[in-house]
């Protein structure tokens, strides 16, 4: 077995038992309340609530891993909307506002964990410690999406480990800022305007003018064959070019996970691999068990499904 391996493991979204089923199908062992490995190491890719059963435990696993120094983890968007929803703005609100759709969405978390209470406060303190993302001599670790531009922007913000400092939560809560945009690019993706004139209605029949894009696959080079979550309307969309700022063109491989990728577990590209399966939506809990190759191998994969 190499040294340094790390098994990256994707959005787990309150799944612990799914999450206690993968690190055992993969050789952890369950020693003092810590899985552990003899050779390997676990790296989480952040969303670790919000949905799912056992978001109280699942922070539970991934902490005390992190803690004993035997796991790594980045932020997820979900961990930076819950320490935004928890931080006063200083005008009588919060850096992310209460207001009906943002509390509908995080109210699970705070049901499970009891708002306010000390697991919360201990919820966030840890939150606080995550980087945004994670870059080693041989792999790279983000919630959505690696970006150069988006990083050099938002390091401002950040701290030399890529942890948000108390100022630079502030700002990159701050709709509108380039901060807050850096922000949604490495957490939630970037999101490209169609060209200029251009829009479709969704499934919702809400009209759109902007996409989500497979910014990983070196294949997806049209909106139309790059957009995401499109359920079927990709024809909706023009074959013309899409930007290539968000492509990416390097070799060391990179993991994320965010997009609630369907079906068996594979991988789109050498060098990029989005680890995200939906186990909160009927799918699948999925690793890359990576031991220090360049290029990526869907062969690495293990899963579990979440029930
Ligand atoms: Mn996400």
């Amino acid at each position: 077995m190499a040294k340094d391996g790390f098994d990256i493991i994707g959005d787990i979204h309150g799944h612990a038992s799914a999450l206690r089923r993968l690190l055992d199908e993969m050789g952890y062992v369950e020693e003092g309340g810590v899985f552990r490995h003899r050779e390997r190491r676990v790296i989480f890719v952040g969303d670790f609530v919000d949905r799912g059963p056992e978001q109280i435990a699942t922070l539970q696993i991934a902490r005390r891993m992190c803690d004993a120094g035997l796991a790594l983890a980045v932020m997820g968007n979900h961990e930076f909307n819950a320490l935004a929803w928890a931080e006063p703005d200083g005008n009588g609100s919060y850096l992310r506002p209460h207001t009906e759709k943002n509390s509908h969405q995080h109210k699970e978390f705070l049901r499970q964990i009891t708002e306010g209470s000390d697991a919360h406060a201990q919820a966030l303190a840890w939150f606080k410690t995550l980087p945004v993302w994670i870059d080693l001599p041989g792999l790279r670790v983000v919630h959505a999406c690696w970006s150069e531009a988006a990083q050099q922007t938002l390091s401002s913000c950040l701290d030399a480990s890529n942890r948000f400092t108390r100022e630079g939560l502030r700002e990159a809560a701050h709709r509108g800022s380039a901060t807050y945009n850096a922000a949604e690019v490495l957490l939630k993706g970037p999101e490209l305007p169609l060209p200029a004139g251009r829009s479709f209605l969704d499934k919702d029949g809400h009209r759109r003018s902007e996409v989500r894009i497979r910014w990983w696959d070196p294949k997806a080079l049209t909106f139309r064959n790059a957009a995401l979550g499109m359920n079927g309307d990709e024809a909706k969309l023009p074959e013309s070019p899409i930007p290539t700022e968000y492509q990416y063109k390097h070799t060391k491989p990179v993991f994320f996970g965010h997009y609630w990728l369907q079906g068996t577990p594979t991988i789109e590209s050498d060098y990029a691999a989005c680890l995200d399966f939906s186990v909160a939506k009927g799918g699948f809990l999925a690793a890359y068990r990576w031991s220090g190759e360049e290029k990526l191998s869907p062969g690495n994969l293990v899963w579990v499904n979440g029930t």
